[in-house]
Order: C-alpha cells, then structure tokens, then sequence
C-alpha cells in the first residue's frame, strides 16, 4: 500500500492530470515511448508504456491511439446455424462436494487459521462458519473447482459462413485451407477457460445456513499446447467473485483486494489457489436479507471481460429451509415450483427449477482484422493480423470504446437450444452473462417459425441473433418472484422484462395454458424472444421503453409443451408475501446532503481508461473519492462497519447505459432522477433488493446501503465488462466500526428490607472494554466495579428510598445511570385464622350471603369452597352462595382459604339445605273448638311439627299446644284439632298456623281469623 496521503493523492490525480491533460493536447507522439515505471496504478498500462511517470496516462498517448484508429470496431459476422433449436437445452446438475476423508488429506487442508486461505499462506478466513454470529454447527461443506484449458461446442449444426450481406463466403481452417463460397461447414471447438473445463462451469446448489468453502486452483498453466488464441488474461491469472455474495473481502475476488492483500496482484496465477468462503449467512443474520440466486464469474483485473467470455462462469442458485420456505419442495412453504432429490454426495437437484445463462458470442470469420490495445500481451498472436486458422471458433475484442456484443445468442452455452417441458409450472432463473449485451424477453408464438436473418434479406448489425420470427406473437406473461436481490416481497406479472449484464430475475411460467386462458396442447412450441436490439455495447436501439422494432424478434430458447405432469406447486397471489423487505431508515434531508456520489462517464482520454468515475480510471491502491455533495464534503469511500449511508450513483453522459454493480450487499432504490416515488414505470422491482443499478443515459439513482459484518477492501463496477476492464471501477472499504461512546444502564427500581441484600442487574452499551462503578447515598457493595455487585440496604425504621448511581467509562468517554431504591422497615406479619360463619340453613336451589371473615394482617385474600353449589365471586368474604336444588336434609361443606404473606389458613362452615313447607289451606272453627287445614313438604321423608299460633293481645294463648307432630303422609296433610281453649268472654282471639319441618324450613304463619269472646 502506497504511503502516499489522501490529500497527495488527490493533487496528483485531479489537479495534475487536469492541467496536463489540457496542455499536452495531441503533441507529444512521443508519449507511447514512455517507459512505464512499476506503478501499480493500472498496472497494464504501465508496463505498456502508456502511463506517465505519475502513473497517469498522458493525453499525448490517447490523441495518438484515437487518431491511429487503433480500436476501429468491426466485427466479424459469424456463420449461420443451419439448423437451429435441435440441441437439447443443457439443463445444470448440482456439483458434488468434496468428502472430509479426501479434502483433509490435501496439502494446505481448508481450515481457518492463520495462512490456511490461500497457497500463499498470507491470509486468514475473518469469520469462520462456527464464528458465534453466524452459528454454523460444524465447518463448510467443501467444493473444488479447477480452472483448466478445455474446449466447447456452441452447436452440433453445421454452419454457413456468410459474409457483412448475409450472403455465402469463404471460410478458413486450422490447415491452411480455404473453403469456396457456399461450402458448408462444421465448426471448430472453441478454446475455453474454464471452472472445471466446462461452460458454464458447474452449479453449486446452495442453502443458507450451510457455508460452502470452494477451493478454486488454477490449472491454466498445465496445457502449453492448445492454442489459447488472443484473449483471456495473458498470465492466466483468475479472481473469482460470487456476485453478490454477502462475503469477506479475502472470498470476495475482487481487484482491489487483490492488488492489496492476498495474492498482491490482479489474480491468481497457475499453480495457486484460493479457498473462497460463501458463508450462506445473511447480512447480519436477518432473513429478510436472503436472496436466491448468484452466479461466479471471473473478476481479475483489466481482464474480467475476456476471462468471462472465455467461459469462467459458474451458478449459484440458494435455497431457504427456513420453515421449508424455499428449500427447492413445492410441497411446502411458499411453495414454488421445484421438485427436490437429496443425492447421497450430500448435494441435491430441484427438478422445474431452471437456471438459463444468456451469452453472446461471435466466431471469427478469419478475415476481421486483430488488433487492440492488448496486442502486446499476445506475442504469439502476430496481431495486429488475421487468423484464418482461428476461423469458428470465438472471437473477441477488448473495444474499450463501446463494449462487445456478439452475434450468436446462447444459452447454458448451447446456441439456440430447444427445452421440452412438463405441462405444469417451471420456475426460470434468469441471468445476463454476456460482457455487455442487455436483452429484453417475450414469450411468443410464431406461425412461420423462425427465419434466418440472412434469408429476410437484413445484413450488417441486423444479423445478430441470426434467426428471428417476424410473424411472433407474445402468448403468455411472466410472474416474477424474485430480482437480484432474491425473493421480492410481492409478484409482479409482465409482458416481458429486460436483463442487463450480470442481472437475475426469477420468474414462474405456467405451461398450462396461454395469456388468454386457453389451453396449451402437446406439441406446442413457444419461443423465448429477445426484443431488445443492441448493435454495440453502447446502448440499445429499440425496446419496449425505447421503441420497439416490430421485426426484431429473436428467438433464443425454443420450448416445446410435452407431456402431462403433477404440479404440487401453487401460483404466488398478489397478495402473497414472499420476503419480507429489511426495514429502511426514514431517509432524511441530512443523510441526502451528506451522500457519497459517484458519477460514471467516458472520459476523453480514449484507450485502455476509456471510462472513469468521478473523473479519474480505477485505481486499485485508494479508496475512491466522492464528489463534493449537497453539504461540502468530498468523502472517500470508506465507511464503518455497521454503518449505512446513501450513495448516488449517476450516468455523466447520455450515450451509454451501464448496469452498476457494488460488492458486498444489495442496496435499496430511494429515487430515479429526483423522483421519490419508487418504483417508477420503467424498473417495476426497484421495490426490491438489487445488487445492480441500471443506469439509462443521464440518470441518476440514489440508493441506501448498509456495510456490515465484514471490514477491508471492496469495488463497485460496471458490468459492461468492456467497461470494467477499462477502469470504469473504484475500490472502497469497510473501515473498523467507530467506537462507540457507552450508555449506562442501573436496572431498577429495586426494593430491599432494612439491612437486607440485593443483586443489582446494570449493563451498559457502548464500545468495549468498558469499566464501571457504582455508588450509593448510603448502603455498601459487594463489588462496586461488578454489573451485578450485591447491594447490602442500611438499618431503616420508615420506608426509604436511595439512590443507585452505576458510572460506565470506556476510551470515547463516560456515562452514569441511576435507579432507585426502596428500603423498607421490618415488620411483623400475623398469619390469618379464617372464619367461614354458618352454619347456614338455605333452601334447596335458594341463595344466602355468606359471612366469611379472618382475622391478621391485612392483604388477606380469600378462597371459597364448596362440595356443590357455586359463588358469585368465591375471592370475596361475603359472596353470595347459590345452593344446588339437592333433596331437603343435604349438607354442604362450605370452606373458607385466608392467606396473607405470613401464611394461610382455612376454616370450615356447614350448610343445610332445608325442607319447603306450604300451607295451602286451613280454617277455624271457633264454635267447634277446631282447627283445621292442610299442607305440603317438598320432601316425603319429613315429619313435620304443627305449630297452632293462638294469641289474645299479642301473646300466646296457649303454648301447651306447640310441640304436637304428626307424620307426614305423601307431602299433603290434613288435620283437625279438637278442644281448642275458649278465652274467657270478650277477649279478642287471634289464631294462625304454622308448621315446621324435622329437615329444617318453616311455612309462613298463616293468620286463620280472629274473634272477639
Ligand atoms: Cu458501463
């Protein structure tokens, strides 16, 4: 790392290069002879000579190369497939782990101690899968994937070599000779660099909370036969990136890690390797932070383009079993499409569930001249010349003027494959892994089929895609589900949708039935087209949002209905919430003013740093700086760990459009253009996580992002690789996390009796170490500089409350907290005696108030009981008791719970439930001395007493009369009483009657008349 300061730096590249960059003008042809000095600033560049001493390339050098046309962009065309959609769509198998047994035997097992990262032996894993915050029981499941030389075949057809007209030329081969106009040819395999020797490489399928480790090892340098043509990075260096994986700079493979740390060069050269470490972990453990579909590419410096395209490109699609909500089984959780099998290696396959790769690529013709920037670095090539020898196989160009575009569309490296589906819903996993080509996709039906372009007559740039169906007709939608930022929080359903370089987008189709509800039928063919024209790598000429050209539509993927088949799987509702979005600040007018932005432009400097960022090429050593934003500042792109901030992302020009992509985590969309309201018509899921930023000409985009988890270096790119490669990038950092000033916590309020002893419970936050101390009016310790110490209360005699004080201090400052608390008295508690009351006498199914009582110190609760009946509210004293309509005679055990903080105690009270006594009839005979009447018991097994009520002047006249029984006899009575006394003349006599039963009740007096003697 360069000693130099922020502010050296910043003269050297800003200041200097402006002023020089204005005086040199065109002058100086001398320039290209300058010799490069070591200076790691694009280092290419140096060693070629076109950078100054000051490691800046001098505007001598770029009016030179500009007006010796050096990168004239002409293209071959490549022969037309003659007979396009046969071979089978390659659909990808999961790529086997490593079993312990085999990778604990390697030399330099993956592990994660210190040098056990790479062959260097210089770097070390920052968090192992066991690290507690991210809670993996055991190590990564290990993969390898070997970079090799292999060959690939784009098609098994035979081909027409056609000229710029589309008309039948003459074609080369590796022997020497030449083929006539109108021969027919097969092709040649293409050379390739690839993961595992194959392309696409392989495909990891992977779940989060299992980390995979993959050793990626570069075997480049074993094959020094195959001739590997003009491109590819010239030392046969690799840096593989996942994009988008939430990864650690020393597994991110990204050049401004590698130039600083680890390998401190632009890749990985033959003989080396590197152990990257997906940690299948979201940011910071939340799951609204999952996403579910990378990819790993290429990434070494000034080289990633041509490396990608020369086939280091492998898939990463990522499964939740979280509550079985994506784990690849359309029998549970959201239940997408996909039908699972669990191979014994321990990996597994989703069936329906299919990744397409789209690439673009075009073969040489064998005579378009060779000849770019890059012509030194291919002594064996001879460029700048032709390569007849070279003729099929794939052509490329550095072209850092606009980009590369080919014409042959791929998919899964199989130019126009043909995919037989089930009769049932897929899911389709899209991803543009083209160096610069967007594409724009409809699903259509055609009635002609498709029709070579050279056969309608078009030539020249109307060529690319070779075949189109001019008569196409859009048949069914697309439900998205998921962006590249994973699961969206709801479906969107499209027309079609554009896919910019390295973009995902997820989507199910259903293969039932067409857009207007009418059945599909076996045999029906539908073609995935691409609508969007794009004749260089600048931007496109036409699509859905710029025009459509209504005779460009190019078929890439021809399905074909097939057979019936189970779909257990359902179709997401638009209600259906299938991520959650992680919660975003309240963006306010302080974080917009201090924003980082960073503008991205064609500078005039022409050449290999074509394109810059906040006007200068991407420079490996610095962090990048911001431009000055809305409150002054010019910040480097440095931000701390756990930090957040807003970043603009801006297009300084109209003619380009650039897919933006920044390492490390997905962002959210604030605003397009100063419009706040997102989405807006154009990009229906900026609503979700994304890890690209589309930029149409001019645009500008305010995104929010966090940096977590991780700290060191990172980029942000364009993902017109043409453009990466020519230093439109700038490297960033995630700084150690600020210290944190601590805040103090006391707990409380506690309560304690005199003289007693309680634990205290403080804490506090805040960077650690953190000391503390507490302290106390009165009382004392156990261990004042504890969180927790006991606290021991003084001697009170009336309720008293003191004051806790807990003082945290760490390096940023100190804090204090306080709580309070009460010290109480000691007082004597009486236990409670209870008193139940009763015995009570109720009739059978009547009601009594209950007088329940306790004597002691009061709270006293109480708990009534009975063996039947029930209370209004048995927790009262006095509730009030309904009997249950048992025989006369039953006895209720009532009892009565006190209980206060002494204890408890419970007493016991009997109820009766009584006879129902009526009198329903009776006379008196005072002449006859008689008494008669009649009455009733609601219990047969009564014996009931009669009780004559006799009274002169308010007593009773007779009492010898009371005690007389008789036996009741089936509830009903009658009786008549004989020689009843006669009161002496002129005593006024009153009688009445009332009867009493042997199980308790009492009938009313009944008045029977009275008479005046
Ligand atoms: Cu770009």
């Amino acid at each position: 790392m360069s000693k130099k300061t922020v502010g050296q730096r910043m003269t050297e590249q800003t200041q200097l290069s402006r002023r020089d960059f204005l005086k040199l003008g065109a002058a100086g042809a001398g320039a290209l002879a300058l010799a490069g000095t070591g200076f790691r600033i694009v280092p290419d560049l140096a060693r070629r000579g076109l950078l100054s001493p000051r490691g800046l390339l001098d505007a001598a050098s770029i009016a030179l190369v500009d007006a010796a046309g050096v990168y004239t962009e002409v293209f071959p065309i490549s022969p037309l497939i003659l007979t396009p959609f046969v071979d089978p769509l390659p659909i990808p198998k999961a790529l086997a782990p490593v079993p312990p047994s085999v990778y604990n035997a390697w030399t330099g097992p993956p592990g994660p101690g210190p040098g056990q990262q790479n062959s260097l032996h210089n770097e070390q894993h920052q968090i192992w899968p066991t690290d507690p915050r991210v809670g993996q029981a055991g190590g990564p499941i290990v993969y390898q994937i070997k970079l090799q030389v292999s060959t690939h075949d784009f098609t098994s057809s035979q081909v027409q070599p056609i000229n710029n007209n589309g008309q039948p030329t003459t074609s080369f081969d590796a022997a020497g000779n030449t083929y006539p106009a109108g021969t027919v040819r097969s092709l040649p395999s293409s050379v390739i660099y690839g993961f595992n020797g194959t392309f696409p490489g392989p495909m990891i399928n992977a779940e989060y909370g299992k980390a995979a480790l993959v050793r990626f090892e570069n075997h480049l340098g074993e094959d020094t036969t195959t001739d590997i043509q003009d491109f590819g990075a010239p030392d046969r260096s690799f840096l593989t990136h996942l994009h988008n994986g939430h990864t650690a700079p020393e597994s991110d493979g990204n050049p401004n890690y590698s130039m600083n740390a680890g390998p401190h060069s632009q890749g990985y050269v033959p003989g080396m390797w590197v152990d990257n470490l997906y940690l299948n972990w979201c940011a910071s453990g939340d799951s609204r932070e999952k996403q579910s579909f990378f990819w790993f590419h290429d990434h070494r410096m000034d080289h990633t383009g041509a490396n990608v395209y020369k086939g280091m490109v492998g898939l990463y699609p990522i499964y939740d079993p979280e509550n079985n909500k994506d784990m690849g089984d359309e029998t549970q959780g959201l239940r997408l499409p996909g039908v699972r099998t669990n191979n014994p290696d321990g990996s597994f396959d989703v069936d329906y569930d299919i990744p397409l790769a789209f690439y673009d690529c075009c073969l040489d013709d064998g005579v378009t001249l060779h000849d770019d920037f890059h012509n030194t670095e291919f002594p064996l090539a001879g460029n700048p010349r032709t390569h007849p020898e070279w003729w099929g196989k794939t052509f490329f160009r550095h072209f850092p003027n606009h980009g590369f575009v080919g014409d042959i569309f791929t998919v899964n490296g199989t130019a126009y494959p043909t995919l037989t589906v089930k009769r049932r819903k897929y899911r389709l996993r899209f991803l543009d892994a083209s160096v610069s080509r967007c594409y724009e996709f409809k699903l259509m039906s055609s009635t002609g089929g498709p029709k070579s372009a050279a056969s309608l007559g078009y030539g020249g740039d109307e060529l690319q895609g070779q075949y189109r169906i001019q008569d196409g007709v859009q048949c069914m939608q697309f439900t998205q589900i998921a962006s590249d930022g994973g699961l969206l929080p709801n479906i969107i359903v499209r027309d079609s949708f554009e896919l910019w370089p390295a973009k995902r987008r997820e989507f199910i189709v259903d293969f039932t039935k067409y857009s207007n509800g009418k059945a599909t039928q076996k045999g029906d063919v539908i073609y995935l087209t691409n609508v969007m024209k794009m004749p260089d790598g600048r931007l496109m000429s036409n699509s859905s949002r710029m025009g459509l050209d209504p005779n460009y539509k190019i078929p890439v993927l021809k399905i074909v209905i097939g057979d019936n088949a189970p779909d257990q799987s359902v179709m997401p509702s638009p209600t259906t919430v299938l991520r959650q979005l992680p919660p975003m600040p309240v963006i306010t007018q302080a974080m917009l003013d201090n924003r980082m932005i960073f503008e991205v432009q064609r500078g005039g400097f022409g050449g290999e740093i074509e394109w810059l960022i906040n006007g200068i090429p991407f420079d490996p050593t610095f962090p990048a700086i911001s431009l000055k934003n809305p409150a002054g500042n010019s910040p480097l792109a440095q931000q701390p760990m756990g930090s957040n901030n807003v970043w603009e992302i801006r297009n300084g020009g109209g003619g380009w459009v650039h897919p933006f992509h920044l390492h490390m985590e997905e962002h959210r969309v604030i605003s397009r253009n100063g419009n706040f309201i997102v989405p807006d018509a154009g990009h229906p899921d900026d609503l979700s996580r994304e890890d690209l930023v589309n930029l149409d000409g001019s645009e500008s985009v305010l995104i929010w992002r966090q940096f977590r988890d991780f700290t060191g270096h990172y980029v942000a790119h364009c993902h017109n690789l043409a453009h990466e490669d020519h230093a439109m990038m700038f490297g960033w950092e995630i700084t150690a996390a600020l210290p944190e000033a601590p805040v103090a916590n006391a707990g409380g309020p506690y309560t304690v009796s005199s003289a007693g002893t309680t634990t205290l419970s403080g804490s506090a936050t805040g960077s650690t170490p953190i000391t503390y101390l507490w302290s106390a009016s009165a009382g004392t310790f156990s261990d004042p500089a504890s969180l927790t110490p006991v606290y021991t209360a003084p001697t009170v005699t009336a309720s008293t409350t003191i004051i806790l004080t807990l003082t945290a201090t760490n390096s940023v400052g100190f804090n204090t907290a306080s709580a309070n608390i009460t010290v109480n008295p000691v007082v004597t508690i009486v236990p409670p005696v209870a008193n139940a009351g009763g015995p009570y006498l109720v009739p059978s199914g009547g009601k009594i108030t209950l007088n329940g009582s306790a004597s002691g110190t009061t709270p006293i609760t109480y708990i009534w009981n009975a063996s039947a009946g029930s209370f209004d509210n048995y927790q009262s004293p006095n509730p009030v008791y309904t009997a249950p309509a048992f025989a006369a005679g039953t006895i209720i055990n009532l009892s009565l719970l006190a209980t206060n903080s002494a204890g408890s105690n419970t007493a016991s009270a009997s109820l009766t439930l009584t006879d129902i006594v009526t009198i329903s009839s009776s006379a008196y005979g005072v002449s006859k001395k008689t008494l008669t009447m009649k009455a009733k018991s609601s219990s047969t097994s009564a014996v009931l007493k009669l009780m004559p009520y006799l009274t002169t002047g308010g007593s009773i006249y007779d009492p010898s009369l009371l005690g007389n029984t008789f036996k009741l006899s089936k509830g009903v009575w009658s009786l008549t009483l004989s020689g009843v006394p006669q009161p002496a003349a002129g005593t006024l006599l009153t009688a009445g009657l009332q009867v009493k039963s042997s199980l308790g009740g009492i009938s009313p007096i009944t008045a029977l008349g009275s008479v005046t003697r």
